[in-house]
């Protein structure tokens, strides 16, 4: 079984969902965050950057890096039809989306709320946080017109990189004024939320 290494919140929250929009079966380790359990020693055995999720394959394999796990699991489970044929265009364009959300939509998040982490003078983290918000603003333009005529980011079949993108508008500081801006985003996060393995998912994450 696959053994998924989880926080309510984290990163987790997107091959959780792919699994349970699949029907596979996983086991959660839960980590507590708070008590810096992500820091400890048996964790960091388990990934040395200390970030959840890490995800072991049934095989013993081990996993960090959430777009990574997706295009792994949808690989594993073509059946689902979860990610256009591998070579085809729709691929392409599958695998444009999955590299910019995990290479710069999720790290322009993180600077965000980890902000003094990001300089060594203890002042610049008001300005580090300004700069990842004036950067998500532009990500989420473009995905916006990514969006046009969707519904979804590969088009008309709804497809695992949609979930990255799911889990990481949960995470926009400012939702409100960002779908005003990005009306596309809006219905895409819409209907992304009305299907109940996503809803599912979202119980066990958001905040109580
Ligand atoms: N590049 C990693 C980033 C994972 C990451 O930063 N996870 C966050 C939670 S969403 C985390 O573990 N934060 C705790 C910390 O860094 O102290 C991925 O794509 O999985």
């Amino acid at each position: 079984m696959y053994k998924l290494y989880w926080a309510q919140g984290s990163g987790a929250m997107a091959p959780q969902a792919l699994f349970e929009e699949i029907g596979v079966e996983y086991e959660k380790i839960i980590i507590d965050i708070e008590k810096e359990e992500h820091k400890s020693e048996e964790f960091l055995s388990v990934n040395p950057m200390g970030q959840i999720p890490a995800l072991v394959l049934p095989d013993g394999t081990l996993m960090t890096e959430t777009a990574a796990m997706l295009a792994h699991i949808v690989d594993r489970y073509p059946e689902a039809k979860l990610a256009p044929p591998a070579g085809s265009a729709d691929s392409a364009r599958f695998l444009r989306w999955l590299f910019f959300l995990g290479s710069n939509v999720y790290p322009a998040i993180l600077r965000v709320y980890y902000s003094e982490r990001y300089s060594t003078d203890p002042t610049a983290a008001e300005g580090i946080k300004g700069a990842a918000e004036s950067e998500l603003d532009e990500q989420f333009k473009i995905l916006d017109d990514a969006l046009d005529p969707g519904p979804y980011l590969v088009g008309e079949a709804f497809s695992a990189v949609d979930i990255l993108l799911w889990m990481l508008i949960q995470w926009h500081p400012d939702p409100a004024r960002m779908f005003e801006e990005s009306p596309r985003v809006k219905r895409f996060s819409g209907l992304l939320q009305a299907r109940p393995a996503i809803a599912r998912t979202w119980r066990e994450h958001e905040e109580d």
